[in-house]
């Protein structure tokens, strides 16, 4: 992927950060992006918003895209629905991203061979995409309940983890992510379930966590356009509501080791997609 004056190539992880994530379950990669990248992919996925902005799910997929957006189907559209899909497919398989989350990932990815060597014995897998537009004044300007993102998924060891890149800057006004440091540790916490997409109740999106264990403490992060969010699944965020007069658009990949159980979901018909064939 290459767009502007940015490549794609591998992240240099350091270590201090490889140990920020096993602390925090957390990592954010500052710039990751360039501005030229994130005004793209905002800008592609506008043309398939409806009027309101609401999220958009799977938007790598053509079938969902097609669904989500209320145009009529022209052969331009579909032109369009397709040149997205694809592109949003290769913004999931780009490097900066993959080569993070191998390396967070290793010891579900590598194992210790006889002789002593490591040796990868399977891939890091695509799970699935969104994009939250969080327009003010349309509905979906709230802010979610405090969640595990493995809440949805249901992996057992904890494996789901996401990536989510703010396409313009976010602060507690226009509804900024919050997060609980360490507890990604954690199993699948007790929820109550609320449908994303239910606008008529009125209720905050987000799986609400029943008790939020006492012993972590709620952290506000402003994040500014171009940086990822490398969240793991077990953690506990939330957001605010946008009460600003700009959208907070956020993009988000998540990715499982392959063979790891998760539930595919009646709405995310959520699949695994491979990663490393399609490198570019
Ligand atoms: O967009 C937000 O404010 C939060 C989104 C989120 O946590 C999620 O989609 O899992
Ligand atoms: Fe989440």
């Amino acid at each position: 992927m290459m767009i502007g004056e940015r490549k794609s190539e591998p992240y240099p992880l350091t270590l201090d950060e490889f140990l920020s994530f096993d602390d925090n379950g957390f990592l954010v990669v500052r710039n990751l992006y360039s501005h030229d990248e994130c005004d793209f992919i905002n800008s592609m996925l506008e043309r398939h918003a409806n009027a309101k902005h609401d999220l958009i799910m799977q938007p790598h997929r053509y079938k969902f895209l097609k669904a989500y957006d209320p145009r009529d189907k022209t052969p331009e559209v579909e032109e369009e629905i397709r040149q997205t899909s694809e592109f949003l497919y290769s913004f999931m398989r780009d490097t900066r991203a993959v080569s993070i989350l191998e390396k967070l990932k290793r010891n579900a990815l590598y194992e210790m061979s006889y002789e002593g060597n490591m040796e990868k014995t399977r891939d890091l897998m695509g799970v699935m995409s969104q994009m939250i537009f969080k327009y003010p004044g349309t509905g979906d300007q709230k802010g979610w309940n405090v969640h595990q993102d493995n809440a949805y998924t249901m992996n057992p060891n904890g494996h789901y983890i996401t990536t989510n890149t703010f396409l313009a800057d976010a602060d507690n006004e226009n509804g900024t992510m919050y997060l609980y440091p360490g507890s990604h540790k954690e199993p699948i916490l007790p929820f109550e379930e609320v449908k994303t997409f239910d606008r008529s109740s009125g209720r905050s999106p987000g799986n609400n966590i029943k008790e939020i264990p006492p012993k972590y403490a709620k952290v506000d992060v402003t994040f500014k356009k171009g940086d990822t969010l490398v969240l793991h699944g077990n953690c506990l965020h939330g957001s605010y509501e946008n009460v600003s007069s700009r959208p907070r658009p956020l993009y988000m990949n998540t990715y499982i080791p392959n063979g790891e159980f998760f539930v595919p979901g009646r709405k995310a018909q959520r699949r695994t997609f491979v990663l490393k064939l399609l490198e570019e």
